[in-house]
């Protein structure tokens, strides 16, 4: 299936007046606050987050599932969905492969698929927590970190197959999250665990080519219930000091503890020069891998506030990081999820590119607490949304993707396609 640019045109054509008005205010709000519309609306354009092929199916709990029928079938369905995202918002215009679920076995194909599309292949990632039918040593007890060397070697072996078939297809970058860890106290030697973490990690490394980067993401907890070898942002960026200069830390939102402050964390790894990408999502209690920016907005806002600090003391763009969502959508229809939660982050990103920061440093430096506060909120409670919507407009996209996703009855057609019991491969 494919969204024409005149049925999207066709769908914004009724929404046009009101939308122009809505912009035209909020255009004359952000020039009187000394702020250009014409160059936000084009560092917004800049942000595309990529689109992971494990996210296009509808996700499970352990308890179970609900599919919504029409999910794409093979990687070619999983390219065309997210070929239809891009349409919509010209904000999604990357994807990012899980092997072995989506393995590409004639990548010329797959990369000119994609390529019509408009799309490029973000980082691939790696699969060590889960046996596949065909391998001979399990990874029960650990892959990179594994007692066994054997085990250790099939791991290593896996993610410099991955790195060749990310080659093959354009991507420059390796996602690493290891399930790794211990589920009881005793059950494993901290020391020896890391170490071997370590060393597996460095033959990845390796075999990694010049322009690439690796990337390494922590999680506290799950699925081992005791020990993650790689548990919090301090051992990833141990991990990859270790490594090399091309070895980053991964942030994935959900794989902290409640309450831990992520923003903090994501300025002093922009401070080092160590952050390497996102996944984005959002949570309540654990990893719960809920659409970005649903629960806590203002966590996300001021996770882009120190982005946003970030780039400017270095002088770096969003393209310097991998911008990637990694949710589940057990009760959604999973591109209606995607549609929100790209929306949720391009949100986010333009207010906090609307922070008078000059006013804030000052404040900061005479302790102005209220005032501080005040200048932060001012610009989380902007809204923005038709910024976002003119932006979007301006690049061929729809207006509400999600209203256009609706009223093109882009579910309905995929499932008389693909069918009602068609299962995304990976789930
Ligand atoms: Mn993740």
């Amino acid at each position: 299936m494919h969204l024409s640019s005149e049925q999207i045109q066709a769908c914004n054509e009724p929404m046009l007046r009101r939308h122009q008005q809505a912009f035209a205010q909020v255009s004359a709000y952000l020039q009187a606050e000394g702020l250009q519309p014409d160059d936000l609306i084009a560092q917004i354009q800049q942000l595309q987050i990529a689109i992971p092929s494990w996210a296009l199916g509808t996700g499970g709990t352990r308890f179970g599932r609900f599919p919504i029928g029409g999910e794409p079938r093979n990687l070619e369905e999983k390219i065309e969905d997210v070929g239809l995202l891009h349409a919509l918002n010209r904000a999604s215009g990357a994807i990012s492969l899980h092997i072995p679920w989506d393995i590409p076995e004639n990548a010329g194909h797959i990369r000119s698929l994609a390529t019509a599309l408009g799309l490029k292949f973000d980082a691939v990632n790696s699969n060590t927590f889960q046996d596949q039918p065909d391998q001979p040593y399990s990874y029960k007890f650990g892959s990179l970190c594994h007692t066994d060397a054997a085990v250790r070697r099939q791991a290593i072996e896996h993610n410099i197959e991955v790195i060749r078939y990310g080659q093959a297809l354009g991507s420059r970058c390796l996602s690493v999250w290891l399930a790794d860890g211990s589920n009881f106290p005793g059950q494993r030697s901290f020391v020896q665990a890391f170490q071997h973490t370590l060393s597996s990690l460095q033959e990845i490394y390796a075999a990694l080519p010049d322009d690439w980067t690796m990337l390494v993401e922590y999680k506290p907890y799950e699925p081992n219930f005791y020990a993650t070898v790689i548990q919090d942002w301090g051992t990833a960026f141990l991990l990859c000091r270790k490594l090399g200069p091309s070895a980053r830390v991964l942030v994935d939102l959900g794989h902290h503890l409640p309450n831990t402050n992520i923003e903090q964390i994501v300025a002093t790894l922009m401070m080092e020069d160590m952050l390497g990408g996102f996944h984005f999502n959002d949570s309540k209690y654990g990893d719960d891998d809920l659409t970005v920016g649903s629960i806590k907005p203002y966590q996300l806002f001021l996770i882009f506030h120190e982005l946003v600090s970030g780039f400017q003391a270095r002088g770096r763009g969003v393209d310097s990081l991998a911008w990637m969502i990694d949710a589940s959508h057990n009760t959604k229809d999973p591109l209606e999820d995607l549609l929100q939660s790209v929306e949720a982050i391009q949100l986010a990103f333009a207010q906090a590119l609307i922070i008078d920061r000059k006013s804030l440093e000052e404040a900061q430096q005479q302790n102005d607490v209220a005032w501080c506060q005040e200048l932060l909120q001012k610009a989380f409670r902007t809204d923005l949304r038709a910024l976002i919507a003119e932006a979007r407009l301006r690049a061929g996209g729809a207006l509400s993707p999600l209203q256009a996703y609706r009223q093109l009855q882009v579910r309905q057609q995929l499932i008389a396609h693909r069918g009602k019991k068609a299962v995304a491969t990976g789930l």
